[in-house]
């Protein structure tokens, strides 16, 4: 588990003790004023407010009260529960233990006055409800105390370190933040001091102490040297927002050390090309089917699909160290991945590519973990809609689909085959921020895997561009299409030679490709000119049984160019832990990179 340390007042229930006891080692946020503070939480979504404070004898409050509450009565608990706080402090000396024991009673003080002063100095009327009371400025007295209130101040909601750590790694936190904006929070990376041998008791017992600053360490993303092998890491994240505001620190520290990295990656010599993000004009655009979790370490994968792969390396996290690294290399501007478990992209690349300046959405498959994920960098697109669907369900419902369903009708098995499947097809209109005129609709999808499914992707592939097709003939006409995906499908295929041509002839062999009794018969067009931009690489899918070309990004030839491809790794980078996935590839498929160019 992460070792968590809470800056932050707004602790869960279970976790107020540690509050109490962590609160006076945590730094404060570069506003606060001398005053201490009283954090106010009021959400309109939420019956209840919270305040949060520390006493004078250092222990945390906190209390939720009715925002409809008359403030006398929230008034009235915070000097009951302030008064009872001296009495638990007194109790752990030694003169209250021996008093207790002789039986003699306790005698707590008499709870200290409480008042609420708003802003211009005024005492709130105590029949004011809390919501409207407790505003930003106001000043609580607890006897001779003052606290300064700040309402819904920017915080730190979570606050993750990833469990392996690699030298070389970026180190990108899973934090979410509240009233702010993880762009705007303070970071300060901290390293453990090599003052005693690594591993030894007292280093990793090392508390608060032991910790020096990293040098450098005041970015969202920290990159660890190999210097910091064998160390752990500390990050304290101080909330802010667009205005400069600033919530409380909240600090993490990695469960583990700073681990060795592999050597030479796959993507190493691929970075060469991509070192920066291509200027105006210009869009590179990446497909990748990053091999979910939930795929990867199953038996069947360990045993059979990978048997090559080191079991440490098809661990989660140390593929997506990998990842990271990868995907943030290519300086894309469009991502398109398959394969996303679900809680891949809202902890780990999610925040990750958002450090690296890229807006993600997802589409997950039906009673699925995984699903599809597309991301286009902030600045250069921003997102005019979404379009995405389930294939199956489209063809079964929707009526756009109604002539290739009564195509389909005469092969009930066929049909039901389609249907069953779970594939998703992600549609995204992307508007340029440097030239809103500009619009591109990006596709992606993931087409039912198995070899012996020809069929099944023919049918799935037309669904998918009588979609695209629609959406862009009623919404955004003369918008040129990216479509990106895994077609699992060889350029040799009928799937292939449908989206490429436009057409597939009713007596293709794929029709017939899968043993069904009958075999299916029927043509389809789709009026789009698409062309692989990356063309037909020997293979885009590297496994101990089988290679092939199962990944393209068809793009719109009358409006878009190719400017560059960039070339993908070498046989020999491919091949020298036998196949892939492997210590320095994190996926079993390659990524495809292009720049486009607008016509
Ligand atoms: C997987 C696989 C499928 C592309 N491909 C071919 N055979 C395959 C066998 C397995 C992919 C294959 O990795 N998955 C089953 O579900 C997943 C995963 C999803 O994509 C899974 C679940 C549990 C454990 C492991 C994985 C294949 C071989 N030759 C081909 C030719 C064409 C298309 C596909 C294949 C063509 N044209």
């Amino acid at each position: 588990m992460w070792r968590l340390l809470w800056g932050t007042l707004r602790g869960l229930p279970g976790l107020r003790r540690r509050v109490a006891t962590r609160q006076r080692l945590s730094g404060r946020g570069p506003a606060s004023a001398a005053m201490e503070r009283a954090v106010v939480r009021c959400v309109p979504a939420e019956p209840k407010l919270s305040v949060s404070f520390v006493l004078g004898d250092g222990s945390a409050r906190h209390m939720q009260r009715d925002q409809a509450e008359p403030l006398g009565r929230a008034l009235a608990r915070i000097a009951n529960n302030a008064s009872k706080g001296h009495a638990k402090a007194a109790k752990k000396s030694k003169k209250a233990r021996a008093e207790a024991e002789a039986g003699t009673p306790l005698t707590a003080p008499p709870p200290p006055a409480v008042c609420l002063f708003s802003q211009d100095g005024e005492a709130v009327d105590e029949d004011v409800p809390n919501a409207e009371a407790w505003q930003d400025g106001a000043v609580l007295q607890i006897g001779e105390a003052r606290y300064r209130v700040e309402r819904n101040p920017p915080a730190v909601t979570e606050l993750q370190l990833p469990r392996s750590l690699l030298a070389g790694f970026p180190l990108c936190p899973n934090l979410r933040t509240e009233f702010g904006s993880a762009r705007d929070c303070l970071f300060r990376w901290f390293q453990e001091q090599k003052a005693e041998p690594a591993g030894s008791a007292s280093a990793a017992s090392a508390g608060g102490a032991g910790w020096v600053e990293a040098p450098g360490g005041t970015e969202r993303v920290f990159t660890p040297s190999n210097a910091h092998i064998g160390l752990r890491l500390k990050l304290v994240c101080t909330p802010g927002n667009s205005q400069r505001r600033y919530g409380l620190a909240r600090e993490v520290e990695s469960s583990g050390p700073v681990e060795a990295g592999p050597g030479a990656c796959t993507f190493d010599a691929r970075h060469l090309y991509t070192k920066k993000v291509t200027g105006p004009g210009l869009i590179r655009t990446v497909t990748y089917n990053i091999l979910a979790d939930i795929y990867a370490q199953t038996e069947l994968s360990r045993t059979v699909l990978y048997p090559y792969c080191a079991p440490y390396s098809l661990e989660l996290d140390y593929r997506q160290n990998l990842l990271k690294k990868e995907l943030a290399g290519y300086s894309a501007d469009i991502i398109c991945l398959q394969e996303v478990d679900k809680s891949v992209f809202t902890d780990s690349l999610g925040p990750a590519l958002d450090a690296f300046g890229l807006e993600g959405v997802f589409k997950l498959k039906e009673k699925q973990h995984e699903g599809l994920a597309t991301f286009y960098r902030r600045d250069k697109f921003s997102l005019l809609s979404q379009h995405d669907i389930a294939l199956n369900q489209a063809l079964l419902e929707d009526p756009l689909h109604k002539e290739l369903r009564d195509k389909l009708a005469p092969y009930p098995q066929v049909q039901e085959k389609v249907l069953q499947r779970s594939s998703v097809l992600q549609v995204s209109i992307l508007q340029s921020t440097n030239d809103p005129s500009r619009k591109i609709c990006v596709a992606n999808t993931h087409l039912y895997w198995h070899p012996k499914g020809g069929n099944i992707r023919l049918v799935q592939a037309a669904v998918a561009l009588s979609h695209i097709r629609h959406v862009m003939h009623d919404m955004y006409p003369a918008t040129p299409l990216i479509f990106c995906g895994d077609f699992n499908s060889t350029p040799s295929t009928g799937t292939y030679s449908f989206v490429n041509s436009g057409t597939i002839a009713e007596d293709h062999e794929d029709w017939g490709s899968n043993g069904e009794e009958q075999r299916c018969t029927m043509s389809l067009t789709h009026p789009f000119r698409l062309k692989s931009a990356c063309g037909e690489p020997a293979y885009t899918n590297y496994v101990g049984g089988f290679h092939g070309c199962l990944d393209y990004i068809f793009i719109d030839a009358n409006a878009l160019e190719v400017e560059q491809v960039i070339p993908l790794p070498s046989h020999e980078e491919v091949t020298t832990h036998q196949a892939l996935p492997s210590v320095s590839h994190p996926s079993d498929h390659i990524a495809l990179i292009c720049d486009l160019k607008w016509k």
